[in-house]
């Protein structure tokens, strides 16, 4: 169709957005979510600075993403357990393949994911991912539970950011020219959802080592 009012990708410069590409998947994602927090549960970390992080975290895969007074990392055990970070369960890493392929990155395989969970008011400043070995990787967002505004802004932080609104289904997929740029999610508002209860899930699937 060539004026296609809804269409069913959305592509800027580096950043192919997938409304609802999850959405036959959300009730199993979230189930294994709550599995992998089992394993390694959420928690909320320190900036290098000393503030507490308002979205909790864990991690599944080869690595985890972790800050403290120390900097932020990738560490292959998690530092609230010593162990190895929970498998990636396959759910995840099958629909992280397909929507790097739907993006435009046929080929990748994530070797980890760092899961976020927002609880109302909780949000992520403006900040780039360049803790990672590969930025030639994309990386993979998939959004669970309440709605969420994304925050999108260039290779400075000075750029004032574009506001693109995130629905449980919908994901992101990030590369190539975009690979650093700045982004962010605004506060969420608080809500309901039936699968979520009262928080936003986050899933970012990346090419850590
Ligand atoms: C979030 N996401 O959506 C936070 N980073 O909760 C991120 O920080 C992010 O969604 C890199 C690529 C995609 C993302
Ligand atoms: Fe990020």
């Amino acid at each position: 169709m060539s004026q296609d009012l809804f269409p069913d990708t959305l592509a800027l410069p580096g950043l192919t957005y997938l409304p609802g590409f999850a959405l036959g998947d959300e009730a199993d994602l979230v189930r294994a979510v709550l599995d992998v927090a089992q394993g390694a549960a959420f928690r909320r970390m320190k900036t290098p600075g000393g503030r507490e992080m308002s979205a909790a975290m864990t991690n599944c895969g080869a690595a985890g993403w972790v800050s403290d007074a120390k900097g932020y990392r990738y560490a292959r055990l998690d530092p609230l357990s010593g162990a190895p970070w929970p498998e990636m369960p396959a759910i995840f890493r099958a629909l992280a393949e397909r929507a790097a392929a739907a993006g435009g990155f046929a080929g990748f395989t994530p070797d980890m994911a760092l899961i976020n969970r927002y609880e109302p008011g909780a949000g992520m400043s403006l900040h780039q991912d360049i803790d990672e070995q590969d930025f030639s990787a994309p990386i993979v967002s998939v959004s669970l539970g309440l709605p969420a505004v994304f925050l999108w802004g260039g290779l400075s932080r000075a750029e004032k950011p574009a506001r693109l609104p995130l629905n449980s289904g919908d994901v992101l997929v990030w590369g190539g020219v975009a690979r650093k740029f700045f982004h962010g999610i605004a506060p969420v508002k608080a809500g309901a959802h039936s699968l979520t209860g009262t928080a936003r899930l986050n899933l970012t699937f990346r090419r850590a080592l």
